[in-house]
């Protein structure tokens, strides 16, 4: 079998070597030449929705240099020349070649998503830099969008002062994911905090000739902007050229990409020709690593990797110039000792906390990192305490799981100021400064409550009668209570039959959980259908709850929880629970992972998001014995 796969495989790169020939298809690396008579074990396929982008190229340059390090694999780049329906082709012929792993960068989300998840049926797949609506992928890498923009309109408030400014926005294509988010980040920060407006929005399909045109078709009709914000560094030289020619003075200019080549946007920026860029890592080099991660079968392997964007201006471009595009990468000093990790745990709430702890625990030990852990009893204060301690105690690296979403600023100033990294586990926090922290590792909260909703509305769709729910919430302000309650809600309110009795606040623990059930059962009694717990305590706590109310939980009424812990196992085997939401507690090695890289002076991801599924009664079944917490 498997000499008859290679065979098959050398007859499609002899075909695909012909294609090139006859220019099908875009190139295969140097190194393919040398290895042909190699073995070949893989073939990767990577999709582009237009390759003459510079930041594609730089994307495809990376991908190209990090393959070539392994001889027993191979890839092949297509260019669908921005015609989306060319590139839906293009995924369709590599994978009619056999590839074991797809690799794509999307610009119309909407098209492409289908042949996409299509895909991912059959083999992995990596979705680079632009990414696709829902979760049909194995891995997602790329800049947090909605943050760049959101940093580009502050960047824009700073740049116009005091005067009341006309901005006009470049968009990049339409239909591409990042180019709404952008959008959403930079419309929504401009209205909470400023009188700017913005006059006019038009699309440049990331391009410098059609956003310049665009430019001066616009300005010729007399609009005079004192901002142009264009999407990407190619359409904010379109619009230097556009305001040049027309000759404008007093434009202020932001783009985005900070590549560092003739016209990308840190010599732009040197030059005094934008003001400001974002460099947004292409994900190229991170996208091979995984690749062959994946292809080697790696274990623990995250759903996303958010890379950090760093805000370029004429004050510190040439730090960028000087240290490469991650310009100063926060590092552990004295790098050769054993690094000391301080680690504030938020408390032992829950079955899934003590999951966390002893992952941790475990990992620091396998990793060789002299962990100091300690355990603030749920109070936030406390935990405020015991990182001013770790700062004294002179720790490398500080990680902590932030209790609830606020009131860290001023602690995680001290930390900076002692010049520490911080790492957020399993919770994000609200903060006006992201260089409060270095990287976050954790879940997609938002996600795991959409999932309960989408269960609850597909198990519900034959009903007709109104379905009445009960939500136990998480610790109010806490990241996976704010979350799971949004993503929850976004999927129920589309269907009017699902309707809420009423949420109750809890904390996550087993023994509130019971005491709000107790008091929801006595408003509500035989009138509740369904129960949503953010956490499985909660939802075991209610399990004892309608027991002792003489129900029947999981059948009289439907129990829904997140965290996918053994004892909610247990519950779903004995059908007194319906469905839950796994919630990954394992985060030790990636934590350790992330403190090695940072120990190396390796820029770590902004945000590692975990890979997480969902288990009815059946698929808990079959999962039963291999759950480890
Ligand atoms: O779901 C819950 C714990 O922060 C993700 O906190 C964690 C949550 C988890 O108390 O069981």
């Amino acid at each position: 079998m498997r000499l008859r796969k290679v065979l098959i495989k050398l007859i499609i790169l002899g075909t695909a070597l012909g294609l090139i020939i006859f220019g099908g298809f875009k190139e295969f690396t140097k190194s393919q030449k040398a290895n042909s008579e190699g073995q070949v074990n893989y073939l990767i396929g990577v999709s582009h929705p237009n390759l003459n982008g510079p930041w594609q190229i730089q994307m495809n340059k990376e991908i190209k240099n990090e393959i070539a390090n392994h001889a027993d694999t191979r890839v092949i780049f297509t260019d669908a020349a921005q015609n989306d329906e060319q590139q839906v082709q293009d995924i369709q012929t590599l994978m009619s070649y056999g590839i074991d792993l797809l690799i794509v960068s999307v610009d119309n989300a909407a098209i492409l998503t289908p042949v996409i998840s299509q895909a991912y049926k059959k083999i992995p797949v990596i979705v680079l830099g632009r990414g696709v609506k829902g979760y049909d992928y194995t891995l997602y890498i790329g800049s947090d969008n909605q943050l760049n923009g959101k940093m580009a309109a502050k960047e824009a408030i700073r740049l116009l002062g005091n005067k009341r400014g006309q901005i006009i926005e470049v968009k990049g294509y339409n239909g591409s994911l990042q180019a709404e988010e952008r959008s959403k980040g930079f419309h929504e920060t401009l209205q909470m905090e400023s009188s700017h407006t913005i006059i006019h929005s038009i699309t440049g399909n990331w391009l410098k000739d059609k956003a310049e045109d665009e430019l001066i078709r616009l300005l010729q009709s007399g609009v005079k902007p004192d901002l142009i914000y264009a999407q990407n560094d190619a359409m904010a030289l379109g619009a230097y050229k556009a305001i040049k020619q027309l000759g404008l003075k007093g434009v202020s200019i932001i783009g985005s990409d900070g590549l560092n080549e003739k016209n990308g946007g840190l010599h732009l920026v040197k030059e005094g020709i934008i003001d400001t860029t974002y460099i947004t890592p292409t994900g190229g080099t991170t996208a091979a690593h995984y690749a062959i991660d994946i292809l080697h079968e790696a274990r623990g392997l995250p759903k996303k990797i958010i890379l950090r964007d760093h805000q370029v201006t004429i004050n510190n471009v040439d730090s960028y110039f000087k240290n490469g595009d991650g310009g100063i990468v926060p590092h552990i000093e004295n790098k050769h000792k054993r690094v000391k990790l301080g680690f504030a745990q938020v408390g032992s709430e829950s079955e899934w906390r003590l999951a966390n702890t002893d992952s941790i625990v475990s990992a620091a030990k396998e990793a060789g990192i002299d962990l100091i852990l300690r355990n603030a009893d749920y109070d936030q204060k406390k935990q405020i305490e015991i990182i001013r301690d770790f700062i004294n105690q002179g720790v490398d690296v500080i990680a902590f799981s932030p209790k609830t979403e606020s009131g860290w600023d001023e602690v995680l100033q001290e930390v900076k100021n002692a010049g520490i990294p911080v790492i957020l586990s399993d919770r994000e926090i609200n903060v006006d400064d992201q260089s409060l922290f270095t990287s976050f590792i954790g879940s997609d909260f938002v996600e795991e409550g959409r999932r309960a909703g989408k269960w609850l509305a597909s198990v519900s769709k034959s009903v007709k009668s109104p379905i009445h729910i009960i939500e136990i919430e998480g610790t109010a302000n806490s990241a996976p209570a704010v979350d799971r309650k949004l993503g929850f809600h976004e999927i129920v309110q589309q269907d009017s039959k699902l309707q809420l009795l009423k949420s109750y606040s809890g904390d996550f623990t087993l023994g509130i959980g019971k005491k709000l059930m107790k008091e929801a059962l006595k408003t509500y009694g035989r009138k509740i259908n369904v129960v949503y717990a953010h956490n499985d305590d909660m939802a075991l706590g209610a399990i004892q709850a309608i027991e002792d109310y003489g129900l029947k939980p999981g059948v009289d009424i439907k129990i829904i929880s997140i965290d996918g812990t053994l004892k909610a196992f247990k519950a779903l085997n004995v059908g007194k629970m319906n469905f839950t939401v796994e919630c990954n507690p394992l985060l030790g090695p990636e934590l350790m992972k992330a403190i090695k890289d940072l120990n190396n002076g390796i820029e770590i991801p902004q945000k590692i998001i975990t890979s997480e599924e969902t288990f009815d009664q059946k698929q808990a079944k079959k999962e039963f014995y291999r759950r480890s917490y």
